[in-house]
């Protein structure tokens, strides 16, 4: 996928206008290649290069001294000024991707940094992958897979929980809770191993005893961070909510009330939204997706019916929907219908909402095994318990604060893992020689190694790293 002889560029930075604006050269040339791209501002004068202190002598030589921001001139393909700015040199072994790295601040101006990049092409490096940098942190020794991807979350994190859950990741806290249960079964190999070959030898001999003991221990360390899975997969993916009902019943209101401002339009017309409508809020950490949708009819008119579907489809998508009854008029067949259905097939993922309950009671709300909450999205009465049913809904108790299981990759190489343990355990209840657990012990310790990286593939580190941004 890569070859670590080439020099990477691209933009570090968002695209769009910005007041600055980050280029990022790795590889053995990008010192080379920067050169070509920016002079430095400083007077360049003998005498001057004489009386300077020495760590500045090399500046003024026009060394760009690694670790300090040195001002000057951006030149494009023709050699031409283009921007002033920075320039930032990292030693090999010193830099992010463990290459010699150069950074290039200039003017966030989508110009400026296409033609520092359209020039470092020029000069020899190559336009970097997504996440190439990242990958070459990686096979530089720099960081493991499961902090790469730390990394890659942080960058994606939509709310301030999903932020500080995956900075612990990038700064090593899964691999840190791994580490302990990958030595140990690694001892119990190396234990096992020698107590096979010099069976004579009994102080290295390990007994079932202590095998049973140590897969036990192990297997309970991976339950304790597989329990974590269901919160911590919440906080990192979120979770979608639909919001359904009859045309009028105050969708959008509700919608609006709960994202806290007025992005939906509400008119006393029924019908009033047609197309779905999404926005992202953060619920006690969990990006929480709320979709708008159309009212439920039956009509002629092709448009509302595609609303109609398209509202039916968001229904069946979403993690948990919002059924919104009208308090001020009675109940219609079709919602006690809905109401029905939802009591048999959409228990535990279907809330009802009795919207207007500032207005004189209408709706004799029939018997249902839903959670039922009254709310006025005019006055905000209700809102707080809504919230909190929505989040119970998504998660049994609190979800726990720092989750250090919440990508799905992790939870499935540890399920395996858990699963080579058991059938490991299983093996020695059952009489089979020591052998034949240890060689389960083995693929337990493979799946531990794809979660931080030691026993992936090209082809899995290509999938991975291709769901990075380019720049990182
Ligand atoms: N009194 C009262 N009026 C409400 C409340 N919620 C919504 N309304 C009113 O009910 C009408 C319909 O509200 P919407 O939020 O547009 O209803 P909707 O379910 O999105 O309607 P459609 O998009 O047509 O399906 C508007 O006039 C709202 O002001 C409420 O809690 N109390
Ligand atoms: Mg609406």
């Amino acid at each position: 996928m890569h070859d670590p002889a080439e020099t990477i560029v691209a933009v570090a930075t968002p695209p769009g206008r910005g007041g600055v604006g980050c280029v990022r050269l790795s590889g053995l040339d990008a010192e080379t290649i920067a050169r070509s791209l920016f002079t430095p501002a400083r007077a360049r004068r003998p005498t001057a290069i004489a009386s300077a202190a020495p760590e500045m002598r090399e500046q003024l030589e026009e060394r760009f001294v690694a670790g300090h921001a040195q001002f000057g001139r951006f030149l494009g393909r023709t050699g031409e000024e283009i921007d002033h700015g920075y320039l930032i040199r990292f030693d090999r072994g010193r830099s992010f991707t463990g290459e010699s790295t150069v950074e290039l601040w200039a003017h966030g101006s989508p110009a400026v940094l296409g033609e520092l990049v359209a020039a470092a092409l020029e000069f020899g490096a190559r336009a970097a992958g997504p996440g190439e940098f990242t990958y070459r942190a990686l096979r530089n020794g720099r960081l493991d897979l499961a902090s790469a991807e730390g990394v890659r979350d942080l960058i994606d994190a939509q709310t301030k929980a999903q932020a500080r859950v995956a900075f612990a990741q990038a700064e090593g806290a899964l691999s840190r809770a791994l580490a302990p249960l990958r030595e140990e079964l690694e001892d119990l190999i190396a234990r096992g191993e020698a107590a096979v070959e010099f069976v004579d030898e009994s102080e290295t001999h390990l007994t079932v005893a202590q095998l049973q003991t140590g897969i036990d221990r192990v297997a309970d360390g991976c339950a304790g961070l597989l329990a974590q899975y269901r919160g911590g997969r919440l906080v990192r993916e979120g979770a979608t909510l639909a919001i359904v009902g009859k045309p009028n019943a105050g969708k959008s209101s509700l919608f609006n009330r709960l994202l806290t401002r007025e992005r939906a339009i509400v008119t006393d017309t029924p019908g009033t939204t047609r197309d779905t409508l999404e926005e992202v809020i953060d619920l006690d950490g969990i990006p929480l997706r709320l979709v708008d949708t159309a009212g439920l009819r039956k009509t002629a008119d092709p448009i509302e019916q595609e609303g109609v579907r398209r509202a039916e489809a968001a229904r069946a998508e979403a993690d948990i929907s919002l059924l919104v009854l009208d308090n001020a008029r009675s109940i219609e067949e079709d919602e006690e219908q809905a109401l029905a259905e939802a009591s048999v097939s959409g228990v535990g993922r279907t809330l009802v909402a009795v919207n207007k309950c500032d207005l004189p009671p209408k709706l004799r709300m029939p018997a249902t095994a839903l959670t039922t909450v009254r709310v006025s999205a005019l006055s905000g009465e209700g809102l707080d318990r809504l919230r909190r049913e929505l989040l119970g809904l998504l998660h049994e108790g609190p979800v726990l604060e720092d989750p250090l299981l919440t990508d799905a990759r992790h939870a499935d190489a540890l399920t395996r893992c858990a699963a080579s343990l058991k059938s490991a355990g299983d093996a020695l209840r059952g009489g089979l020689t020591e052998e034949v657990a240890l060689e389960d012990v083995r693929t337990a310790v493979a799946a531990l190694g794809e979660i931080t990286g030691e026993f992936g593939t090209e082809d899995l580190l290509g999938r991975i790293f291709s769901t990075f941004c380019i720049g990182k």
